[in-house]
């Protein structure tokens, strides 16, 4: 089943210069860029996004960290790209996450912050239409 999904390379991956490699080994997997672009988050964006983590101790550090440099936004197309780029992401937690894995590969454990896993990937079709509205709402 052809699908989209929303991938942000988050700020951590912009900084280190990981832009290149994170983006080559989607393209190796054989997905679609339908979308791509370099930008800053807002609050207002972020809060959409995030909507379903709200009140998690986690909500505040995260949003921070997503509006402490640009992003690159991105929609994916192809098989199962949903599920499929989650496992090139890998677990959300960079220590556990397996070797072959973007965040296993070239995540940083940076203590407590979890937050700092280098990608995001839609979880399932639902969050994937609704985060593409967020990101591209012309697409
Ligand atoms: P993502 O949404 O970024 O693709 O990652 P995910 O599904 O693997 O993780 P999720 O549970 O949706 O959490 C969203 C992001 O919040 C940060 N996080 N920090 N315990 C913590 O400090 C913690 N837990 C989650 C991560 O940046 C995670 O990717
Ligand atoms: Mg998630």
């Amino acid at each position: 089943m052809t699908q989209r999904t929303l991938v942000l390379l988050k700020p951590d991956a912009v900084r280190r210069g990981l832009v290149g490699e994170i983006i080559r080994r989607i393209e190796a997997k054989g997905y679609t860029l339908a979308a791509l672009d370099l930008r800053t988050a807002t609050p207002e964006l972020l809060a959409a996004h995030y909507a379903e983590h709200e009140g998690k101790p986690f909500y505040e550090p995260l949003v921070e960290f997503m509006l402490s440099g640009p992003v690159v936004a991105m929609v994916l197309e192809g098989e199962r790209c949903i599920e499929g780029f989650r496992s090139v992401a890998g677990a959300t937690d960079p220590t556990v996450a397996a070797p072959g894995t973007v965040r296993g590969d070239l995540g940083r454990d940076w203590g407590l912050k979890v937050q700092q896993n280098l990608v995001h990937g839609s979880d399932s079709l639902e969050s994937a239409e609704r985060e593409i509205g967020i990101w591209f709402p012309n697409l």
